[in-house]
């Protein structure tokens, strides 16, 4: 006989089970009951027919198991009920970390695991410092110190109450010393499109280093979880107000759009990785996945997107392993190729990544030497992971052209380039600040990335960093702090932009892949300097520009500010400084430094109800002037550096392996030292 079995939904399922039937069953001779007792008298009989042997024998090995039985009931007992609970702890654990599930193998380790046989926060012990690896490469002093102390958390459930309970804490201070009374002050402060590119090779592995063997992570340690509870609660405000879009106005609650793009969230999504945020960074995972559009009339900024959306996606993905993360970087990386479509192969501005067309500002034809000369990096990843050079090649091609040309000083460069003719333009004028900043930073990154054998690169770098210190370098009075001004037609300038604060880590940087001695020199003076930047304001948070003094004179610092620049934007170059610095020499001043800055930031520019914002007035304590507008960068870079420059794991984001790009997205060296 067969049986069928069709499910309601779905395609039909066919089970078919055969039954035999035995001859009067088949029949229907006698009822059901008439053949049991027929069975029974049967059997009897049959029993009486077997010898008395037979029957002890049979008796014996009845006996015999049952009492096998009784024993395998016992023991399978036991296993069962340690099963079960293991499996309820299990979800237990599960709940409190969801698990990502990726395509392909994290590069980091996971977050810190469960290990449920400790006790609670705030029980904190101390631990012994983790066996810091011997560092190979740049002379003895950068070698790094094994760290004093870590605090260790035992489970994922410990670190989230110590972070809750560092916010209780902070909720606390705030009532008693908050001095931000902003009563919600706002201050707001043709070419053919290019389709994508149809001969995009299957993508390598997500990273060259990612093979590698995965160390015990270091457990994260209390500055580290302040830096987690900042970000939760920039996150907050940006979840709440301003989900989807591109930044955060934290104190009308509501977001500015620039590119359209959900620049924060997109910006955010490695810091919330290496801070080991899973649920936060599943939701926003979701977000990139159904609501990240690219194909949208927009103009963006060529250098900006690839910094934040391109390098960020890459990170992403190289850290994640997930493919997402690649597709779209794919198809921004496209969507920006028309960008390269001019008279001299120098890059325009901006971009519409929709209609697949690109052109300079409207009021000239330059381009910034900065923005041109800081994309590389990521576009020259992008080749290796697609297997289409082309974006490798029109990246490439701009830095052979810069490296060729006329109008720099001591490898110092002007800082507009014509798009036209391909000409440094507004000669004359240099600095280390805004619009040549990352010129500097990519000569060495590139070269870096590449595996040191660039040549041109590394001598427009080493040239440059003579022309700094030949043209640039001064000290200031009293304290003799060491800083990088500016050139103006022969005329040298006291001025220095925060921005130039990430000099310091680059020189470091440098140093330990094996250049000069007395790079790392410099960056300990220069350091120091960006630090004074903070500690000589009232609000220990440092302008945008600062001007040094050249002469001592009574009652006056070294920094003096000038009204329109004393605003602060929640950078992060300092801190990224004395992130490299600190991985360089173990110098836990660095530490305290960026512990220092970490709660000025907290005390002068968080929102209560969500968020950080940018302030007018780094002089006034009492009362910064809130600017209403959460950069992107600041969770992106500022609170990634601080995470990581209080970290005492070398290999998280290992210097070897990792090179960041200009936003502060790691990117893989291609050959690892
Ligand atoms: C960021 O977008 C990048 O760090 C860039 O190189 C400079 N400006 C901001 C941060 O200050």
């Amino acid at each position: 006989a067969a049986m069928y079995s069709g499910t309601a939904a779905g395609p039909p399922r066919r089970d078919f089970i055969s039954v035999t039937l035995g001859p009067e069953e088949a029949v229907g001779v006698g009822g059901y009951n008439n053949s049991k007792a027929w069975r029974r008298r049967s059997c009897w009989r049959k029993w009486k027919q077997l010898s008395r042997l037979q029957r002890s024998v049979i008796l014996f090995l009845f006996a015999f198991l049952a009492v096998c039985g009784v024993i395998s009931y016992t023991s399978m007992g036991e296993a069962w009920k340690s099963i079960t609970s293991k499996s309820l702890d299990d979800q237990r654990t599960e709940q409190a970390i969801p698990r990502l599930k990726l395509a392909n193998p994290a590069v980091l380790p996971a977050p810190q695991k469960a290990d449920a046989n400790h006790g609670d926060y705030p029980d904190l012990s101390l631990q012994k410092p983790p066996k810091l690896p011997h560092v190979r490469r740049g002379p003895s002093n950068l070698q790094i110190r094994a760290p004093q102390r870590a605090t260790r958390l035992k489970t994922r459930h410990d670190t989230m109450r110590a972070v809750e309970e560092l916010v209780e804490v902070d909720k606390v201070e705030k009532t008693e010393k908050s001095i931000i009374s902003w009563r919600g002050a706002v201050i707001e402060p043709d070419q053919s499109t290019e389709p994508p590119s149809s001969k995009i090779m299957e993508p390598e592995k997500p990273s060259s280093v990612e093979a590698e063997d995965q160390k015990e992570p270091v457990p994260i340690n209390e500055r580290q979880l302040a830096v987690i509870e900042a970000f939760r609660h920039a996150w907050k405000g940006y979840k709440d107000f301003a989900w989807g879009h591109d930044e955060l106005k934290p104190l009308s609650k509501s977001y500015s759009e620039w590119f359209g793009l959900g620049l924060t969230l997109i910006d955010a999504l490695d810091t919330m990785w290496i801070l080991g945020l899973k649920e936060e960074f599943e939701e926003a995972r979701k977000w990139v996945a159904n609501d990240l559009v690219f194909d949208k009339n927009v103009d963006v900024n060529l250098f900006e997107s690839t910094i934040r959306i391109l390098g960020g996606l890459l990170s992403t993905y190289h850290l994640s392993g997930d493919s997402l993360f690649l597709e779209k970087a794919k198809d921004i990386g496209n969507r920006l190729m028309p960008a390269f479509k001019t008279p001299s192969k120098i890059p325009y501005s901006d971009v519409n990544i929709g209609r697949g067309t690109a052109h300079p500002p409207r009021w000239t034809s330059d381009s910034t030497v900065a923005e041109v000369t800081s994309i590389q990096l990521e576009f020259r990843e992008l080749s290796r992971l697609t297997g289409d050079e082309k974006f490798q090649k029109a990246v490439d091609e701009v830095m052979k052209h810069v490296h060729t040309l006329s109008g720099k000083n001591d490898g110092l460069v002007p800082m507009f380039i014509n798009t036209n003719s391909g000409q440094f333009t507004h000669l004359g004028v240099y600095t280390l600040g805004a619009r040549a900043d990352s010129y500097y930073e990519y000569l060495l990154k590139q070269w870096i990335q590449g595996g040191k054998k660039e040549n041109e690169l590394l001598e427009d770098y080493m040239r440059a960093i003579e022309g700094v210190k030949k043209h640039l370098l001064q000290r200031s009075e009293p304290k003799k702090l060491t800083f990088v001004g500016e050139l103006a037609h022969g005329h040298f300038s006291a001025k220095m932009d925060h921005l130039v604060c990430f000099l310091p880590g680059t020189l470091a940087l440098g140093a330990h892949n094996g250049l000069a001695a007395d790079h790392m020199k410099l960056a300990e003076t220069l350091i120091e300097t960006c630090y004074q930047m903070y500690a000589q304001v009232e609000t220990g948070l440092s302008p945008e520009i600062v001007h040094f003094n050249l002469h001592a004179q009574k009652g006056h610092k070294d920094v003096e500010i000038k009204p329109a620049d004393r605003h602060n934007l929640l950078r992060p170059e300092t801190v990224e400084s004395l992130f490299y610095m600190y991985r360089f020499t173990g110098d836990k001043k660095y530490q305290d430094w960026g512990w220092e800055i970490l709660q000025n930031f907290n005390r002068y520019t968080r929102v209560p109800t969500g968020g950080y914002t940018s302030i007018n007035n780094v002089q006034n304590p009492s009362n910064p002037e809130p600017r209403d507008k959460m950069e992107s960068f600041f969770l992106g870079e500022t609170l990634k550096y601080m995470f990581l420059l209080f970290s005492d794991d070398i290999d998280l984001i290992n210097l070897d392996k990792y090179i960041f790009n200009t936003e502060a997205h790691p990117l893989p060296i291609w050959v690892p030292a």
